[in-house]
């Protein structure tokens, strides 16, 4: 008798279970959709270094104690190797005329780089620039930085893309929320801590994203970062992060600027 009391309960128990379940998974879905960013970030200046103010700068990346750019617009792309004190250009690849050079990534001994909009990535030898090998993807070619498995592209929507980063097929796509809200135009990258640092095109922010959910889980405001008497009155907007994980050195910068930061975040209250 006792026996089939306990075996009735736990018939009951299951469908009750499972809506429980359910429900717990919908509030947990409605959270990471719609929770606030968790932080604001300012800036403090470190340092300031010169920078080409010709260079278009579509990507960025710190390597064995150097800069490696990637710059964009038509006859005017390249990828470059830089000193980082001097901002001179001691390596230089000139893309041909017809491409628009985009983000690039290091990954092992290879540079990758996107373009624009002719759906066409480049490899190339990280140290003689020799290209190598070539890829397409349907997208147009914004971002991209790696979390060492896997090469992390933004294609200028609100989703990052997650590729094979030796055969370059699409793995995953992952949409960017802020707020509750699809956030677009997700540009450079740079993938610091597990987190991507994401320069959001034609703002002053870089979004910190979980690249796991695709919530941005802070916001860096870089507000008045180039002061109007370096603008010269020609230059573009805030784009381009590097990371030198060894010493925890942020670098950023924009296009056409003649300058490039190191800059420490400091917390501010949302
Ligand atoms: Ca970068």
């Amino acid at each position: 008798m006792k026996k089939k009391v306990v075996k009735k309960r736990l018939y009951f128990s299951i469908p009750l279970l499972l809506t429980i379940l359910i429900v717990v998974l919908m509030i947990y879905i409605v959270n990471t959709r719609t929770s606030k960013p968790q932080e604001l970030y300012g800036y403090q200046v470190i340092n300031t270094f010169p920078h080409d103010p010709n260079a278009f700068t579509q990507g960025l990346v710190y390597a064995d104690g150097f800069l490696y750019e990637s710059t964009g617009l038509e006859g005017r792309s390249s990828i470059r190797k830089v000193e980082l004190e001097t901002g001179k250009v001691v390596q230089i690849y000139n893309l041909p005329d017809k491409y628009f050079g985009e983000g690039i990534t290091i990954f092992e001994d290879k540079i990758i780089q996107l373009t624009y909009q002719s759906h066409v990535g480049f490899v190339y030898n990280k140290t003689t620039f020799e290209p190598l090998q070539q890829f397409s993807y349907r997208t147009e070619g914004w971002g991209l930085t790696h979390n060492g498995k896997q090469i992390i592209m933004s294609d200028g929507s609100a989703s990052i893309s997650f590729l094979d980063p030796n055969s370059f097929e699409l793995i995953s796509r992952v949409p960017v929320y802020y707020k509750g809200s699809l956030l677009r135009y997700v540009n450079e990258l740079e993938y610091i801590n597990g987190k991507v640092f994401a320069n959001i095109w034609g703002s002053d922010y870089i979004a910190v994203i979980d690249p796991h959910t695709g919530q941005v889980k802070s916001i860096i405001d870089l507000k008045g970062l180039l002061k109007t008497q370096d603008t010269n009155g020609k230059v573009d907007v805030l784009n381009g992060i590097a990371y030198d994980a060894v010493n925890k050195r942020l670098f950023v910068t924009g296009k056409l600027w003649p300058k490039l930061f190191e800059i420490k975040l400091i917390s501010k209250k949302m």
